[in-house]
């Protein structure tokens, strides 16, 4: 059987030449023994034989020129390996049909065993140019004569055909590197060119003279220029005509804003007059208020970002669930749908974090038109190239294609329109298609004149094409992102556009316009200082009117108020209904619901055993009833339900869809069936944490977003919670979020069977750290109801911009009724829960949280009645918050050396008792360790440090010893320890508990 060998895809290069034959005629090679070698400028490589066989025929010689698909060698073989059948394949389409009649028997048979695979379309040779021609003067004939459309169905038509025949499609992932909107179709701004020009070289100038200012006055300070330098025209182009703010008419568009370009947004605002010069001189020193911060925090300037979004990934995911929780209000009534727009700008750096690409399908799938990403591709990051060895925007434009978004492509500014026009044979499409980033990156490093040879001079066709340009013509043809004209065009269709998520992906230079001091080069991302000598080449390439002195001196530039820039400027966001980004809240409050609501949860449960999470998701059925609350309330579930016992609520309150229910669910006969429905009020998100944070990022900031106070509940299993989404609730408490998490199933000994990956015994650690999180870890449902009570009072009622994290269980136990008094302790972190007082002269402090405290109180019950020890058992709901309240009384007194002391919360309820403080809980016991320092008493922790593993709650705990005998055991020890009874109590219950001494400790198991 005689077989092809070509010359496989060598990557950029073409028209190659051979410089050694290294087999002959007759020669039997092996499969990967090298056949020639191929030269090109840069390397020379070997091709190797992708079969076995005997070499039939030589058809080039040393000295020959090819390139990807050229005939090296025929040769004879008898096996079909893959090799032969990855050749056979590409040989199929890039073989005349005289080449393709010749192999017919071997075509037959591979065609059997044929895999659909993906191939490059642009890359290869065109073998027969007349047959190529007429298929395409066919296309345009049909394109002209019936339209774009019927176009579109022959083509679906002729790839079906080439499918079910066998044949390998091409990859319509990506289109051509080039713009998705031809010049023809593009519309034209209406501004003033000139006076947008103008405009932004003074927003360029001032963001860069901003962080060189902050840099003078300590190199700490840092701050970027290349990254706001690359996207000027991005934003300018959205400030200028598409951004619609919020005012009395209009809820506005919402922008997420990259991160670190923020000294443009400054730059902006000050030109505005929303920013004085005082504060420009205060950015990143914030430390005394009216400073500016390095990035965008609505905590730290709350009426200006609205959106935290410098954690890289974390605006593309939020942005896209913000989209979504948009069309939920509406969908919902609870909004009017005024076509308001989502913009979200991302790095192309920024993309490889999984959260960045990790929604866009639900993107799709929810129809969100309402959503526009912009990823500004300068083709760098920190480091360097995003992705030197191939093309970042053909990799998203695939990726996004693929989710099924509308991709429009802004590569090429307008200097390079006649060129394309006049690229008939598509030679200049083909160069641009086959340089990868790291070339284009270096380009616009080295000037005109590199480009021409480096760029143009591959061809000689494409060379010609730009002989009668100067160096400096060639280094004026400009990237699309830079290009007003072109980016207006893109976001004018993007708006328009029905149906689908839009991303532009617009193509910079990082560093547009420093020079050599950082444009294009590894270290721009890293620039913030520049000398005088980079000063005045940035004024003069952006014709910035200031004298030497005053770059010099690096003084912003501002117009007048009455010159016609800033007329323009003002009267551009008049017309669009004020400035951006401004952060503001007309949400009204919520008023508390009633007392009664929760009456029944301040009962006993008599015999009847319930978990936290139960009797929480009870209170959410009651709460349902409540006029007031029950349309605001936003359950959102990733997944869980079922294993929450929330599966009630499907039904009851339906599972939001945007399009309803397309078919009649399996359970319909069922009372919990699972009902989607458009106006449906749960989220039920999927197996994404992030993508279920991220809504409840988005409710629980409905109040400044959408006006509208929302009450988000995001119930998860608590291990996945703040371990997992961390940097979520992070940004959360900087958007200043107001709403409730719920770690369910929390404990590492309280959820058995599930073993190390989900038992949790720190996420109250992980919650304390977040400064506005109010955390609490309930034992009784009363306690839950007292603290879920306040909790919408001081976020809802009075809009304290605090959010809640409460665990809660899946044991089951029963409920005693609430302690007369016992709410302010409950709120505060701990109360009296019950007192032994009839025994004997010792006495300890017993702690417990959550479902340990009934271990303390059984262990209290034993020490009471076998080793007359008294105890005051302490529920405490929140070490936490004991903690805060101590720091801050701490920090007090020893700032007050001479006044009058005052006393923590913890001291307040300890120092008129006895003994030392035993602390268990069922998390690690640096939790409870957090209140040691507000008590002169002893102090004891008992918890779970280590790592969780399956068992049964009564083995587990034993294993973590923090069940009733270890608490019993350790408690007389550590009476005997402080000299209180004798060390032979301990020893005695350490025997009959039969507690293994010499067991290692549970960190090291
Ligand atoms: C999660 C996270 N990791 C790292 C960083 C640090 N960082 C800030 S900007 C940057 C490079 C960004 O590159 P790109 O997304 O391409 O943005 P560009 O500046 O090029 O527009 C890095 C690594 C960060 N802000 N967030
Ligand atoms: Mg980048």
């Amino acid at each position: 059987m005689s077989q092809n060998i070509v010359v496989p895809d060598i990557g950029d290069f073409e028209s190659v030449e051979i410089i050694e034959v290294l087999v002959k005629i007759g020669d039997q090679i092996s499969k990967n023994d090298p056949v020639v070698t191929l030269e090109s400028d840069k390397s020379s490589v070997e091709v190797p034989s992708p079969f076995s066989g005997k070499i039939s025929e030589l058809k080039i010689k040393v000295g020959d020129k090819v390139s990807k698909g050229s005939l090296l060698v025929k040769l004879e073989n008898d096996s079909l390996d893959n090799g032969f059948e990855e050749e056979t394949k590409k040989n199929t389409i890039q073989q005349k049909p005289s080449a393709i009649e010749k192999k017919k028997t071997i075509n037959l048979e591979s065609k059997k065993i044929i895999r659909k695979t993906f191939v490059q379309p642009f890359l290869h040779d065109d073998l027969d140019a007349v047959e190529t021609r007429e298929w395409i003067e066919s296309l345009n004939a049909v394109i002209e004569n019936d339209g774009p459309s019927r176009a579109g169905y022959l083509l679906n038509k002729v790839m079906s055909k080439a499918y079910t025949a066998g044949v390998v499609l091409p990859d319509t992932r990506t289109t051509p590197y080039i713009n998705t909107i031809p010049p023809e179709l593009e519309v034209k701004s209406p501004g003033d060119q000139n006076i947008e020009k103008k405009l932004r070289a003074y927003v360029r100038w001032n963001a860069a003279a901003m962080v060189v200012k902050a840099n003078k006055i300590s190199s700490e300070l840092g701050g970027h220029i290349g990254t706001f330098a690359s996207a000027a025209t991005l934003y300018d182009i959205g400030m200028n005509h598409f951004w619609r703010a919020k005012n009395k008419d209009f809820g506005g568009d919402l922008i997420y804003f990259q991160g670190h370009s923020s000294p443009g947004m400054y730059a902006r605002a000050f030109l505005e007059g929303r920013i004085s010069e005082k504060q420009m001189n205060r950015f990143r020193q914030e430390v005394d208020s009216g400073g500016l911060s390095s990035y965008p925090h609505p905590w730290l300037m709350p009426k200006f970002w609205q959106f935290p979004t410098v954690s890289m990934g974390l605006g593309p995911i939020m942005g896209i669930y913000q989209a979504r929780f948009l069309k939920y209000l509406i969908n919902r009534g609870l909004l009017k749908d005024e076509g308001r727009k989502i913009w979200v700008f991302l790095g192309d750096g920024e993309t490889d974090e999984p959260e960045s690409l990790g929604a866009i399908s639900l993107a799709a799938r929810e129809k969100l038109d309402n959503l526009i990403f912009v990823v500004n591709c300068n083709l760098q990051r920190l480091d360097g190239p995003v992705r030197g060895n191939g093309k970042i925007i053909q990799e998203l434009e695939g990726s996004f294609r693929g989710a099924g978004w509308n991709v429009l492509k802004v590569i090429w500014g307008s200097y390079w329109d006649p060129l394309l026009k006049a690229d008939k044979t598509g030679l200049l499409m083909k160069r641009m298609n086959e340089c990868v980033d790291g070339e284009y990156q270096a380009m616009k490093a080295k000037g005109g004149a590199y480009v021409r040879e480096k760029f143009f001079g591959k061809y000689p066709e494409l060379k010609e094409l730009v002989s009668s340009m100067t160096d400096n013509d060639i280094w004026k043809l400009n990237r699309g992102g830079h290009d007003p004209h072109k980016v207006y065009a893109a976001y004018h269709a993007a708006v328009q556009h029905k149906g689908s998520p839009t991303v532009v992906i617009a193509k910079t230079v990082k560093g547009y316009g420093m020079g050599k001091s950082g444009e294009s080069i590894n270290t721009t991302h890293q620039q913030k200082k520049l000398d005088e000598q980079d000063l005045l080449y940035y004024r003069d390439r952006f014709n910035v009117p200031l004298t030497d002195e005053q770059v010099k001196n690096i003084e912003y530039y501002k117009p007048d108020e009455n010159s016609e820039e800033i007329k323009y400027l003002k009267e551009r966001r008049k017309q669009l209904g004020g400035f951006i980004p401004e952060r503001s809240s007309l949400a009204k409050p919520i008023e508390a619901p009633p007392k009664d609501i929760f009456e029944s949860f301040m009962q006993s449960t008599g015999d009847k055993k319930m978990s936290t999470t139960m009797a929480l998701v009870r209170m959410l059925t009651n709460l349902l009833r409540d006029k007031n609350v029950a349309p605001r309330l936003v359950p959102i579930i990733p997944d869980e339900a079922r294993t929450f016992g929330m599966e009630g609520f499907f039904r009851k309150i339906g599972i939001y869809a945007h399009e309803g229910q397309k078919y009649e669910p399996e359970d319909s006969e069922q009372l919990s069936s699972y009902k989607e429905t458009k106006s449906g009020q749960v989220l039920e998100e999927g197996i994404t944490e992030a993508g279920a944070m991220s809504s409840w990022i988005a409710a629980a900031t409905a109040y400044t977003n959408h006006d509208i106070e929302m009450i988000p509940i995001y119930i998860f299993y608590s291990m996945f919670g703040f371990q997992r989404i961390g940097d979520f609730a992070w940004a959360a408490g900087d958007a200043q979020a107001r709403g409730f998490l719920i770690g369910a199933t929390a404990g590492r000994t309280t959820l058995a069977g599930e073993g190390l990956q989900h038992q949790d015994g720190h996420s109250h650690i992980l919650a304390s750290m977040i400064p506005n999180c109010v955390s609490y870890d309930p034992t009784f449902s009363y306690e839950m109801a007292v603290i879920f009570r306040e909790g919408l009072r001081r976020m809802h009622e009075k809009n304290e911009n605090i959010f809640y994290y409460i665990t809660a269980m899946n044991e089951n136990y029963s409920h005693p009724e609430k302690p007369e008094g016992a709410d302010e302790g409950i709120l505060k972190g701990m109360y009296l829960l019950k007192e032994y007082k009839k025994k004997g002269k010792i006495k300890i402090q017993l702690m417990g949280s959550g479902t340990i405290l009934r271990e303390a109180m059984a262990a209290a019950k034993i020490l009471s009645e076998e080793y007359s020890v008294d105890s005051d058992i302490w529920s405490v709901t929140s070490f936490n918050e004991l903690r805060k309240d101590g720091m801050e009384v701490e920090r007090k007194n020893l700032l007050n050396p001479n006044g009058k002391k005052e006393k923590s919360y913890v001291e307040k309820c300890l120092e008129k008792r006895d003994g030392p403080v035993i602390a268990v809980t069922d998390y690690v016991r640096s939790f409870s360790d957090q209140i040691r320092p507000y008590t002169s008493k002893a102090f004891y922790s008992l918890g779970t440090d280590g790592f969780g593993r399956s068992d049964t709650r009564k083995n587990l705990r034993r294993f973590f010893e923090v069940d009733k005998e270890h608490i019993v055991a350790y408690t007389l020890s550590a009476l005997a320890k402080e000299q209180l009874i004798g060390s032979e109590n301990a020893e005695k219950a350490i025997k009959e508990y039969n507690i293994d001494k010499n067991k290692a400790f549970p960190t090291k198991i």
